[in-house]
């Protein structure tokens, strides 16, 4: 009797949980590791919601043919039971001011809702929403992708935004951890705060995520690789919910594959970085008539020359029709600039410097670069080829491309440019001996290139694609032509319509697809992750 009435009194305490809310119970119970507080809001949160979280599930199985904009609502409700006030739909104040964060205005697509997470396991708890809803999502850190739909989805799915996973510490042995919610300038200013250098991105306001899923072109790739070169870990969120590292030691396969592989494993959410005592940079950023491009480029080709003995240099340029402008950087304080950049600085083309020589940091000089042109809005669409250099081919690269533009004059509203970004042979080389990146590149000194539009009006969408495409193949085929192509297209620069990870070789393609039939069986990540880099797009 006192038997039965105990097992009476259990059932009447404990919520009857139904096996989703069972299972965001494990998740959120396995998962939370940064704060108990956290961990107990969320738990109790779920305990409260269980009945109605269920019977949500259980509609959603039950009425097998939804359409995608009823799943992606099922998630959205799901969410906001779950994550109150931070579920953002269009009844929202907010929802506009997260539609428009995206770098590239052809981006501001309006999802079902905004899922703002905060922690490794409301990640988790989110990705188990979605597979139980089977609701078609999208993935952003820092939205500086320009190709729309990739951390960015339309009314049919929803979006799992990464900004409030912002954790960001030193270990004693200078190990950076990083969230995904940062940014390369938040992770300067922590940096070098600490008196360490840490390899990021060019420009500050790029999210981390994205950039070191796509392999990460730093300053001085020579000094210590690709920025994925220096990852020692990742800690991820699998298709199942499941958050494990991937490491030299732990889950290797995955390791490597991260390296350059994009978002087709899982959800990152923190990155290990190595970091270095602090590189001391010497700059410039300086404006040229573009009309004296036969002396620059030559100017460019012997400083690429240069960079083959002298790790330490660094060079880019930006090319307009009418102005080239170039970043000159040696990674020391030297009294006077090696003397390869004299040629630079001596040229009568010089109008004038963005950023006068300075001795500073790579976090320094971003912030210098930005002050002379912060971002403005502009529609965008970026498209890459990665060649061997050569003095006649860059002339002919460069001829080509006013060529082409001439073609398109009702395009002349729009900003048009492209970047050349030498990587010598030891930038290769030493990736390599970091233990590799899925990347697959060439040995060979290189240059990767990048075309950029802007445009501001969506009805020259069409005609930007177009041209877009005609220069690609234009620069494409004058490399095919002269034997300077290479196989590797970087995903960081690259065009929604480019096949990134076929041009990582087939050993490579192989590898990433034997690490994503294993970890993720049921296709999460290709079949219900709206757009990106992805394997099933090979
Ligand atoms: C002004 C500017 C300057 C740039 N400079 C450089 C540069 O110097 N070097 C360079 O290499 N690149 C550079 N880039 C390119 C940049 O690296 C890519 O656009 C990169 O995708 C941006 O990262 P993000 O986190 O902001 O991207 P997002 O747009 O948020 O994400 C990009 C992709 O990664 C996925 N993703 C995001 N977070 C995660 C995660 N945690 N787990 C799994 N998948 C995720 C998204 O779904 C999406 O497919 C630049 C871009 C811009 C706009
Ligand atoms: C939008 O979210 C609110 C909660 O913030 C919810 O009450 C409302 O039903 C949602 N609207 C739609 C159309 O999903
Ligand atoms: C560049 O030089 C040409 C003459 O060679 C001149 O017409 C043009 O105005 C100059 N452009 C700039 C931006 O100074
Ligand atoms: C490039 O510049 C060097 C000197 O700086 C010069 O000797 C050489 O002739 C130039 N090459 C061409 C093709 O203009
Ligand atoms: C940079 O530092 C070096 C060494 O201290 C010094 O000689 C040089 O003048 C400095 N250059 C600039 C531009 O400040
Ligand atoms: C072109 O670039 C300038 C800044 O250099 C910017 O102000 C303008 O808005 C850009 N135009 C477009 C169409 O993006
Ligand atoms: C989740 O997936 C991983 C990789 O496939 C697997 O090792 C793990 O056992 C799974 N976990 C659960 C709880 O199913
Ligand atoms: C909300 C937000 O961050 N919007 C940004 C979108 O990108 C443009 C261009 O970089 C910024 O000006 C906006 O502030």
């Amino acid at each position: 009797m006192a038997l039965v009435f105990c097992f009476l009194a259990w059932l009447w305490a404990t919520p009857i949980l139904g096996s989703l809310s069972q299972d965001l119970l494990e998740i959120a119970s396995n998962g939370l590791r940064d704060s108990r507080e956290t961990s107990m809001t969320l738990i109790s949160q779920i305990e409260v919601v269980s009945s109605e979280i269920d019977t949500a599930a259980a509609y959603v199985e039950v009425s097998s043919h939804l359409t995608d904009f009823q799943r992606a609502s099922a998630a959205c409700i799901m969410s906001e039971l779950i994550f109150p006030g931070r579920v953002l739909n269009l009844t929202r104040t907010e929802y506009k001011s997260e539609q428009y964060i995206n770098w590239s205005a052809t981006c501001w697509l309006p999802a079902a809702c905004f899922v703002i997470l905060k922690e490794p396991a409301e990640v988790g708890i989110a990705l188990r929403i979605i597979t139980e809803t089977q609701s078609k999502f999208s993935v952003r850190g820092g939205g500086h992708n320009p190709n729309p739909g990739f951390s960015s989805i339309e009314d049919y799915g929803v979006l799992l935004d990464l900004k409030g996973l912002k954790m960001l510490s030193l270990t004693d042995n200078g190990l950076l951890q990083a969230g995904p919610g940062n940014t390369w300038r938040t992770m300067y200013d922590f940096t070098e705060g600490h008196g360490r250098a840490v390899k990021g991105a060019r420009v500050q306001h790029v999210g981390i995520p994205g950039y070191l899923l796509g392999g990460g072109l730093v300053f001085f790739p020579s000094l210590h690789g690709l920025a994925v070169d220096s990852i020692e870990n990742y800690e991820i969120v699998l298709a199942n919910s499941t958050i494990v590292n991937a490491n030299s030691r732990q889950n290797k396969e995955l390791f490597i594959a991260l390296k350059g592989g994009g978002a087709n494993f899982g959800i990152v959410t923190r990155f290990d970085i190595l970091t270095y005592p602090a590189i001391h940079v010497q700059y410039s950023l300086a404006i040229y008539n573009a009309t004296d491009y036969a002396n620059i480029l030559n100017a460019t080709i012997q400083v690429q020359e240069q960079m083959e003995v002298d790790p330490k240099i660094d060079i880019f340029l930006s090319v307009t029709p009418t102005v080239i402008t170039v970043g000159l950087l040696y990674a020391d304080w030297l009294a006077q600039p090696p003397s390869i950049f004299d040629t630079f600085f001596a040229l009568d083309s010089l109008i004038g410097y963005v950023v006068e020589l300075t001795n500073g940091s790579i976090g320094s000089f971003e912030a210098d670069m930005d002050a002379a042109g912060p971002p403005y809005d502009a529609r965008r669409l970026p498209s890459t080829v990665s060649t061997t250099y050569d003095y006649d081919f860059y002339i002919q690269v460069h001829e080509m491309f006013l060529g082409i533009l001439q073609a398109y004059p009702h395009l002349s509203s729009a900003n048009i440019s492209y970047t050349l970004a030498p990587l010598a042979s030891t930038a290769v080389l030493v990736g390599k001996d970091r233990g590799g990146n899925s990347l697959g590149l060439d040995k060979d000194p290189q240059t990767w290139w990048s075309f950029v539009l802007e445009w501001a009006d969506a009805k020259d969408d069409t005609n930007a694609q177009q041209l877009s495409e005609e220069l690609l193949e234009g620069l494409q085929s004058l490399a095919q032509d002269q034997n300077h192509l290479l196989n590797f297209h970087f995903m960081n620069h690259a065009s929604f319509t480019q096949n990134v990870l076929g041009s990582y070789g087939t050993d490579n393609v192989k590898r990433l697809e034997s690490v994503a039939k294993s970890l993720d069986p049921s296709r999460i990540f290709q079949d219900l992750q709206n757009d990106g880099f992805l394997l099933r797009k090979l």
